[in-house]
């Protein structure tokens, strides 16, 4: 590892935000010698979006569930399997050679809402075609866009596919496609696909591997990584409220104020507050203002909600090799049908469950998946009125008028105010300049460069929404002040732990 050049070493660094990639950032420039710097957290805690909780006896993540594409180039992989957080099958060579894009291969079942649970061998044929056309949707990068949006793309197919079929086939057809929206609204944090740009949707990039988690979870990389740290590297309750930068009349020509009325000196600031907080946040957290472009691309590039519901039941109600369960609406064609009454059917945009596994270890634990407004929507109600929701909802797809859950947890990252929202996606009309610019440092050149840096998993080119897009850019601005500082290229300090 190549270190800073020792006249800059007491250059003063700080990193508003301490989530996986400002912690990623302080831990490459602690070890490359720099000594002077601080993490400014808003919250009492590290980790932002990985955040593990508890239902009952069980481990449940809030926020980040995977490791998406755990394999040699995945750095969080490699992370965790330095520090032993990992099962043994997920280290196997085979696990890390499976390619599934993005879609695992999960054993499903599927339920209808007049309580039937369909043979899933009469629906896989449907859900292939919806996942070939899901699959076309990530073909037109450069390319003429015969649409501005996925959803368009995939509902004009969608049409085009069953326009022949007869009633019960296109009415069946219509609900596998408007379950597979749902679902892939809470793949890429969206509210509805009409708001994810078809042309930029093939930047995001897989890895191999299938997905796998932390079996004492993910919040266990946040412990280790902090370790690597001086003990009082992160300040925490500490809100940033503006950036100063451009200063003239100080020594360091950036300050940063916080919410306290606290004021201090810095050379550089790396920001790594979520795309949601900059959205809403940005013309109080620049003084001067964000350049126009940059504040176009953060307008242009989408964030959206993705929400959570763990329910607990005494014993399991689905197929003891089940690992997705659809619900899907007989009666919807949300092919057409856009707007809806979120107080009477917010439940409706709930795609189905996902079974925790392994069930020695979860017992009968499901979790439910909600995107966009119906999501938020749902943080606002009590925990009650959530529960009833969602007992009424199982009744309804089982037909049996008596199941209830042992406990219900749910995530609330929308009115979370230091996240406002899940993760980012590629909004309509957005290219790859507007994750540049998103990335972009403030000043990029003159006498006093890189006074504002950013980072997080937003600022990353193909592996935007995911926790080693974030690491990955901690590590990248981390390299620029390096490489701004000293006269050789610089190796990962991560990467070799
Ligand atoms: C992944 C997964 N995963 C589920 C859910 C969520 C996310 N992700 P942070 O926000 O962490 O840190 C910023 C800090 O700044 C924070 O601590 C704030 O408190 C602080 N702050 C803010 N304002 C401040 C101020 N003013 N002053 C001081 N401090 C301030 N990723 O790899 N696997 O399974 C999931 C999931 C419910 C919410 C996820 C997942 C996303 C990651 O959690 C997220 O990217 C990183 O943690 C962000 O870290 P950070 O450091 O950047 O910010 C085709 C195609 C499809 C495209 N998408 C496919 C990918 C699918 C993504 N899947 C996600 C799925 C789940 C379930």
């Amino acid at each position: 590892m190549d270190s800073v050049k020792s006249e800059n070493i007491n250059a003063k660094i700080v990193i508003v935000g301490s989530g996986i990639a400002g912690i990623s950032a302080a831990v490459e420039l602690t070890a490359a010698g720099f000594t002077n710097v601080q993490i400014l957290e808003a919250t009492g805690r590290s980790g932002g979006r990985i955040k593990t909780g508890r239902l009952g006896d069980n481990v449940v993540e809030i926020g980040a569930n995977w490791i998406h594409g755990p394999s040699e180039e995945n750095p969080v992989f490699c992370l965790a399997r330095r520090y032993g957080l990992l099962d043994p099958e997920a280290l196997t060579p085979e696990n890390q050679a499976m390619e599934v894009g993005g879609h695992p291969p999960w054993v499903p079942n599927f339920f209808t809402s007049t309580g039937r649970k369909l043979d899933a061998e009469c629906i896989l044929p449907l859900q292939m075609t919806c996942l070939e056309i899901l699959e076309e949707s990530s073909s037109f990068e450069g390319k003429e866009e015969p649409f501005p949006s996925v959803g368009e793309f995939i509902c004009s197919k969608a049409l085009e596919k069953w326009a022949d079929a007869d009633k019960a086939t296109r009415s069946l057809g219509f609900s596998v496609v408007s379950n597979l929206l749902k679902g892939e609204c809470c793949v890429n944090g969206t509210h509805s696909l009409d708001e994810v740009g078809l042309g930029a949707f093939s930047l995001y990039k897989t890895l191999p591997g299938l997905d796998c988690t932390f079996p004492k979870g993910y919040e266990g990389l946040i412990q280790n990584l902090l370790s690597e740290l001086p003990s009082d590297t992160v300040k925490y309750n500490c809100p940033v409220r503006c950036i100063e930068w451009n200063n003239t009349e100080t020594e360091s020509p950036v300050i940063v104020e916080c919410e306290d009325g606290d004021r201090m000196t810095a050379d550089h600031v790396i920001v790594t507050v979520s795309l949601g907080y900059l959205k809403k946040h940005h013309s109080t957290l620049f003084r001067p203002p964000l350049p126009l472009h940059k504040l176009h691309s953060i307008q242009r590039q989408g964030f959206g909600t993705n929400n959570k519901i763990f329910v607990e039941f005494d014993s399991a109600w689905w197929d003891a090799d089940c690992e997705v369960m659809h619900f899907l609406w007989e009666d919807e064609n949300s092919l057409v049908d856009k707007t809806l009454d979120l107080q009477s059917s917010w439940i409706k945009k709930l795609f189905g469950f996902t079974v925790l596994k392994p069930t020695e270890r979860y017992g009968h634990l499901l979790c439910g998946w909600i995107a966009g407004h119906e999501s938020e929507y749902m943080e606002t109600l009590s925990d009650q009125e959530v529960t009833q929701a969602v007992t009424q909802l199982i009744r309804r797809f089982t037909g049996n008028p008596i199941l209830t859950p042992k406990r219900v947890l749910r995530s609330q990252w929308f009115h979370n105010p230091w996240t406002c929202g899940s993760y980012s996606f590629p909004g309509t009309g957005c290219s790859s300049q507007d994750l540049k610019n998103l990335a972009e440092p403030l000043p990029t050149t003159g006498p006093q460069p890189l006074q504002v840096l950013f980072a997080g998993e937003a600022t990353h080119p193909c592996f935007y929404s995911t926790v080693h897009g974030a690491l990955l850019t901690g590590q990248r601005e981390a390299d620029r002040l390096l490489s701004h500082y000293s006269s050789t290229s610089t190796n990962h300090v991560l990467s070799k732990l």
